[in-house]
């Protein structure tokens, strides 16, 4: 699938840039970023050379899940700002060339979302909003389903005599799609952002949102039940219709975050000729360091990374590329070295990102490198999914040490920390006190050291970020994979008589390869390339046809 037809549209020729809006830039104080703060930024995001910004949720939300757990789908959360903030966010990013778009959860609502309280009542028109059921003869969850936050996934209520359902923590209850009135809340739903002027949106967890039935499922480590609700075909028509019916009237794309998704699922998905999404973001390289479930690590190896990244590359009509984003660890401090070749990691994950085929998407600060979160106990992390598994280990006898080394590791408040903007007590990001700490080394990780800088991270993105705007054959070329082995991953771009080759090192020992060419990016201030290559080297060879 990976030949294209026709010209690419604007969203394959843009870089995506996520903002966690959370931990932004906060703009007043209060230590929680905000909606003027982004404004403040976007000259620097210019800069940069995205045109597209994700904004992760800013709706009205009680903030169980920062912001995935929506209480007010039309209005914008209190601390965030207003609606008018967000039309004028809209309005200066367009004045600079940029477009936003939108996070658009709708597998669950928040539990103190007027829908869900109404439902308590089993007499509410809204009660099949959600998914109540009888408990078990005898007692117990109407299943055995198990949650992605590692409890249970059924709240007994006791003002209604039934069980609601959650996939993920318990103020977010999953919505029934078998209900037509769900659907058509989400079309208007979807309408009142396009029409402020969204360029699309970012569509969370959107292949589990249909379940099949609710029966029990066959017995596995996580995610028992997981079969009855991934990518069901009720999931494809509900994408079927939206495209039609909503989406189709507007010059907008969807990126959908997939879970457990198999190649031939991503490509089902995104297949142009059966009109559901754009785009999606698959994990399987996101596991490539995991054994079996995230909370248990494996060492990290390029070549089973590498390996992950050509089927996928393969596989997809337009793939959409990503190392980050604010549920993983940071990939510097994951794929590579974040302490003595930091600057070189970056750089040559930069140079990962931004040479495959599709549409790149930045997180937040992997523009300047930053690493996980140097957190020295767990009342530092906020994040519901660490102290839930935290709970759920102990209550398995995990010894608290490993119970420890694990959130250090994957904890999802790794990649949440403030934006480092300056090397001052509250990094630029704040005036007040932060919500969630900042790491200690923004003294020397942060944009203004870089700014201006010719050899830092952040020039090292801009460059590298403006180069493939002029290159087609980055963006758009064939991708073949030449190598991947623990200590290096070799790549081929081509299109028409142009060829690229990428030659990344994984490895803190020097090596020494065949491969030879006119060399136009290198992390090293090197002239030419005569085969050597240094710790965590990235190469860009053009090869003359
Ligand atoms: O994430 C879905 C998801 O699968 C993650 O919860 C993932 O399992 C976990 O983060 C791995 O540690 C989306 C959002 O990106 C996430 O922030 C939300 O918490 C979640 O949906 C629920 O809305
Ligand atoms: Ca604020």
């Amino acid at each position: 699938m990976s030949v294209l037809t026709g010209e690419l549209k604007w969203w394959q020729q843009e870089i995506i840039y996520q903002i966690y809006p959370r931990s932004f830039q906060d703009s007043n104080g209060d230590g929680v970023g905000d909606i003027q703060g982004i404004i403040s930024r976007l000259d620097y995001l210019k800069e940069l050379g995205v045109g597209v910004l994700w904004l992760s949720p800013v709706y009205k939300s009680p903030q169980v899940d920062n912001g995935y757990d929506i209480s007010d789908y039309y209005d914008i959360h209190d601390e965030y700002g207003t609606l008018a903030d967000m039309d004028e966010l809209i309005a200066q990013a367009a004045a600079r060339g940029m477009r936003v778009i939108m996070d658009l959860v709708i597998n669950h609502t928040s539990d103190q979302h007027p829908w869900f309280i109404e439902s308590r009542d089993p007499a509410s028109p809204k009660r099949d909003y959600y998914y109540w059921r009888d408990g078990r003869e005898g007692g117990g969850n109407p299943n055995n389903w198990t949650s992605f936050f590692g409890e249970d996934c059924w709240v007994y209520d006791e003002k209604s005599g039934q069980y609601y359902l959650h996939l993920f923590a318990k103020g977010q209850p999953d919505l029934n799609y078998h209900n037509p009135a769900v659907f058509e809340e989400i079309k208007s739903i979807m309408r009142f952002w396009l029409d402020r002027g969204i360029a699309g949106f970012r569509c969370d967890v959107i292949n589990i949102i249909f379940k099949e039935s609710l029966e029990d499922g066959r017995r596995r480590l996580i995610l028992t039940g997981s079969e009855h609700y991934i990518s069901r075909p009720g999931t494809h028509e509900i994408l079927k219709k939206l495209r039609s019916e909503v989406l189709d009237d507007y010059d907008c794309f969807t990126v959908g975050e997939t879970v457990f998704v198999t190649p031939k699922m991503g490509q089902e998905l995104c297949d142009p000729e059966r009109r559901e999404l754009d785009m999606i973001f698959s994990f399987e390289h996101m596991e490539t360091d995991q054994f079996i479930v995230k909370w248990f690590k494996r060492k990290f190896h390029a070549g089973r990374f590498g390996r992950v990244i050509e089927r996928w590359q393969q596989a997809m009509y337009w793939p959409a590329v990503y190392l980050e984003n604010h549920d993983q660890p940071r990939s510097v401090s994951r794929f590579a070295d974040d302490g003595r070749y930091w600057s070189e990691s970056a750089k040559m994950l930069a140079v990962l990102l931004l040479t495959q085929r599709g549409t790149p998407f930045v997180f937040q600060g992997e523009e300047i490198g930053m690493t996980n979160f140097d957190f020295a106990s767990l009342e530092q992390l906020q994040d519901v999914e660490s102290h839930n598994i935290d709970r759920l280990l102990k209550r398995f006898h995990v010894p608290a040490g490993m119970r420890w080394r694990m959130l250090l590791r994957t904890s999802r408040d790794n990649a949440r920390t403030p934006v480092q903007w300056n090397g001052e007590s509250g990094a630029g990001f704040t005036t007040g006190s932060p919500w969630l700490g900042i790491n200690k080394n923004h003294k020397k990780i942060n944009v203004a050291a870089q700014e201006h800088d010719t050899e830092s991270v952040l020039n090292f993105y801009r460059c590298l970020i403006g180069m493939r705007k002029q290159r087609e054959v980055l963006v758009a070329g064939d991708f073949k994979l030449i190598e991947a082995k623990r200590s290096r991953i070799v790549y081929e771009r081509s299109l028409g008589h142009e060829r690229m080759l990428i030659i990344l090192s994984f490895s803190d020992k020097p090596q020494r390869v065949s491969y030879r060419g006119d060399l136009i990016v290198s992390n090293y201030s090197r002239q030419t390339f005569d085969g050597r290559l240094s710790p965590y080297e990235a190469a860009v060879l053009e090869i003359m046809m």
